[in-house]
């Protein structure tokens, strides 16, 4: 295992917060298979999130007890796993104690940008809950283990949409004759996406002021659901979000056009994103435990492969559909969101591709393979749970208890 420690003799370890999820658990798994020694640390908040809400995953998910024994018999390889909350110092702590990772991969937050507009405990929940996490991370990396990296999940939305390209977390700026290197601009537009910003902040404090080496990830909208590991048997199934809460850009489509739902394009479209492939997600977080920060250095890596617009996501599906034999039409939903539906949108994403990303890019035969997926497990559709039901503009402080 040389190849992945960097020179030393044991393998690296590895503590993935927020293991159980979507990106996590995907991780986890090629981690694991690599010949990291892995843990899973999960509250398992977001399966209570689902049941709170009615939502669920297309895929039916076993539980992380049994998918990780489930590993276990597969491959012969254990998966540690510590259940709770990072906002629990004590119990983080102790996983720290216990665990002793090189590196902690922070996937642990609450990453829905609809579900922190939906109210005010809502909201106050998200930036309590990823804030004081991070925080958590940062104080245990400083108490227990100096030199462990942490390997932070941000997001390509703390940049917002400027009319200018966006760069890989600094700009240089010429102002009054002097010039500096600056962190780029933020302009977040939901509560989640604000969260993420004050982690960056209280991240390349730290880094400054104590040492800590850390990467920011700033990841595009994740797509697809099948990985090497996790398509190994149905326990290993990873969770495939379609709700208008949990439920991302083009996994929604393909979702949409299995069951003969009109595709939701929120406004006129135009809203781009960078998008990426979990395939490529796994991909980029081992490259970033590979080849880690230098003591005391805060870099930022933009994660996604390719940006689109709304609209060309929905043309795309739409042509995928017609190979398939399924007609798949287009609604325009009045947009929930405020953000910019027209605008500019090139964003530097390098650094990632210059340590090694092969990135899978979506093709058609992806997109084909993704809307089988769907199609297969379209009985479990709840086509309730479909249209978006959270409005930026009517988030007020009364306690909402259904959204659909
Ligand atoms: P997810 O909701 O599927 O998984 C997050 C996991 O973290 C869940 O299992 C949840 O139980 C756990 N968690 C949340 N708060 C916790 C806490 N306080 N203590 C312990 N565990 C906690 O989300 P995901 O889609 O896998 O996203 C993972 C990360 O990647 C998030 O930080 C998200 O912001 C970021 N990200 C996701 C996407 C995407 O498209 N899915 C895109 C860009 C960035
Ligand atoms: N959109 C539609 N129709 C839909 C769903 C979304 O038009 O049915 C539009 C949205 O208005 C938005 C864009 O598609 O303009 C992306 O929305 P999304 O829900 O796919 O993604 P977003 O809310 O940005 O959040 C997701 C993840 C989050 C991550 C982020 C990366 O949930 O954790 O941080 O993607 S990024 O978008 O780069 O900020």
């Amino acid at each position: 295992v040389n190849e992945i420690s960097g020179g030393a003799s044991k393998p690296q370890r590895v503590m993935v917060v927020g293991g159980d999820g979507y990106c996590g658990w995907a991780t986890a798994l090629h981690l694991s298979k690599k010949g990291y020694e892995v843990a899973i640390v999960d509250s398992l908040v977001r399966r209570l999130f689902d049941h709170q809400l009615g939502l669920g995953s297309l895929t039916p998910i076993a539980s992380i007890h049994d998918r990780i024994r489930c590993w276990k018999a597969l491959t012969g390889k254990s998966i540690e796993l510590y259940i709770g909350d990072v906002c629990d110092f004590e119990f983080l702590s102790e996983a720290f104690k216990s665990f002793e990772p090189d590196s902690v991969v922070h996937f642990g937050e609450q990453r829905s940008a609809p579900y922190s507009m939906i109210d005010r405990s809502r909201a106050v929940f998200t930036q309590n809950n990823n804030v004081i996490g991070t925080l958590n991370v940062l104080f245990a990396i400083k108490e227990f283990r100096e030199e462990c990296h942490l390997v932070k999940l941000g997001t390509m939305g703390e940049y917002g949409t400027p009319n200018i390209d966006i760069e890989e977390g600094f700009i240089t700026i010429t102002h009054n004759g002097r010039t500096d290197t600056l962190p780029y601009p933020k302009q977040a537009s939901s509560f989640y996406h604000l969260s993420k910003v004050h982690d960056s902040n209280n991240i390349a404090f730290t880094c400054k002021a104590w040492g800590i080496r850390a990467t920011d990830l700033n990841q595009g909208v994740v797509y697809g659901v099948r990985t090497d590991e996790t398509e190994m048997h149905e326990e290993l199934n990873n969770r495939f979000d379609y709700d208008g809460v949990f439920g991302t850009a083009l996994n929604r489509f393909c979702v949409q056009a299995a069951v003969g739902h009109p595709l939701t394009v929120y406004g006129k479209g135009g809203q781009t994103r960078g998008y990426l492939d979990i395939r490529d997600t796994v991909q980029c977080v081992e490259i970033a435990i590979a080849n880690p920060a230098k003591a005391g250095e805060f870099r930022v890596f933009n994660q996604f492969t390719e940006q689109f617009s709304v609209n060309q996501l929905a043309a795309l599906v739409t042509k995928a559909g017609e190979k398939l034999g399924i007609d798949v039409q287009t609604t325009s939903v009045p947009n929930p969101r405020v953000e910019a539906e027209e605008h500019y949108y090139n964003a530097k994403h390098t650094k990632l591709i210059e340590l090694g990303l092969k990135p899978h890019l979506l093709s058609d035969s992806l997109l084909d393979s993704l809307l089988n997926f769907t199609i297969k497990y379209k009985d479990r559709v709840d086509t309730k749970q479909i249209m978006p039901s959270v409005s930026w503009r009517k988030i007020g402080a009364k306690p909402k208890t259904v959204t659909a």
